[in-house]
């Protein structure tokens, strides 16, 4: 009898396992940022991501640039930048100077946000809104919105919780009563301060009403900037969030023929599925050269077919057959012994785990 109550107690414990083991995976395309004035990650995303690859960027938007060459998944997963289980102590959990990066949260995806420096700013007058999008329609618990003190300046100067003031908070508001979009919801927070000009920061707190999810976002603003009147709230249309991630025309594979034959063993490579949602997926690959420094390299990943990629980065990846061949960018084939690099992209269908060969040129 306990035998069996025990057997009956394993049945019960392995089903909620699989069941935990099997629950939809949440897609990427789910959570939310801040998209007015935008966040930093979401600024870079709107302005840069139907050109990532532009040069100009690093004249244009050095800031962007910084992080995009830090970390794409940063932008390409420009809605899952949260904390879980911070417990409403987000001071705690959120060292000063971290405070854009959600205290290097997601292993560290996000950490090119606390970048100090010229991030570009939205101008705002003195009366405006937060716009927050919520693709997962998770609703808040509160939402609170923080303007750094006069005299901050985070061209200069790193984030720290001192230097913020609370301006404003909505309650538990749940997604039914936020703007109803055909991808999500949105709503808006009403700042209101006065006598400010110049450069500050927003920093926005949104508690999810989803687990114990919290989502932190810096926004740059520029107070009585030049083209918006310091006392008119914006009146522009929210622009729309993409809810995938563009696609751009496949690079030209490299021209250039390797000066000697590829040697295996020669360096090593290891995929991971960074994300992945509905149709799609995000693949990553850490590049390791061998024991001898190396000139450039090249990652086969072998697949039962081929996913289609949609985008990649820091490397040109092409189909082969059921494999996709990835070699790499003009920046980052050189490595020293033992240095590594890495490169990802957008796949399209179900993540599958594919066999990783490297191979470079010494
Ligand atoms: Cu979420």
């Amino acid at each position: 009898m306990k035998l069996r109550i025990l057997f009956s107690a394993l049945a019960g414990l392995l089903l909620a396992g699989l069941t935990v083991l099997f629950a939809p995976v949440s897609p990427a395309s789910a959570h939310g940022n801040v998209t007015g004035p935008a966040s930093r990650n979401y600024g870079c995303f709107e302005r840069w991501g139907s050109k990532f690859q532009d040069p100009a960027m690093a004249t244009e938007d050095p800031m962007c640039w910084q992080a995009w060459q830090a970390n794409p998944s940063a932008m390409w997963n420009w809605n899952g930048l949260f904390r879980e289980n911070v417990a409403g102590n987000h001071q705690g959990a959120i060292p000063d100077g971290q405070l854009c990066s959600g205290g290097r949260t997601e292993s560290g995806r996000y950490n090119a946000m606390d970048a100090i420096g010229d991030w570009k700013a939205t101008n705002v007058g003195n009366n405006f809104n937060v716009k927050l999008f919520d693709g997962a329609r998770h609703g808040a618990d509160y939402i609170r919105v923080y303007v750094s003190k006069p005299g901050f300046n985070p061209v200069t100067q790193a984030l720290k919780w001192s230097d913020l003031d609370q301006v404003s908070q909505i309650g538990n508001t749940p997604a039914a009563q936020w703007t109803q979009r055909s991808d999500g919801v949105e709503i808006d927070v009403p700042v209101s301060v006065s006598g400010r000009s110049g450069r500050a920061m927003v920093y926005t707190i949104w508690q999810a009403s989803h687990l114990d999810q919290s989502y932190y976002f810096c926004s740059d603003v520029n107070f009585g900037g030049t083209t918006t009147p310091p006392t008119t709230p914006p009146t522009t249309p929210p622009t729309t969030p993409p809810t995938t991630p563009p696609t751009t025309p496949p690079t030209t594979p490299p021209t250039t023929p390797p000066t000697t034959p590829p040697a295996s063993g020669a360096c090593s490579a290891a995929y991971s599925t960074s994300s992945q949602w509905s149709g799609g997926f995000q693949g990553e690959v850490k590049v390791t050269a061998g024991s001898a420094a190396i000139k450039s390299w090249t990652v086969t990943l072998g697949y039962g077919s081929a996913p289609s990629v949609q985008q990649s980065w820091n490397s040109t990846v092409t189909a082969s057959g059921s494999s996709l061949v990835a070699k790499n960018a003009a920046y980052n084939g050189a490595l020293s012994s033992g240095g590594t690099t890495s490169f990802g992209f957008i796949g399209s269908g179900t993540a599958t785990t594919p066999t990783v060969t490297c191979t470079a040129t010494t």
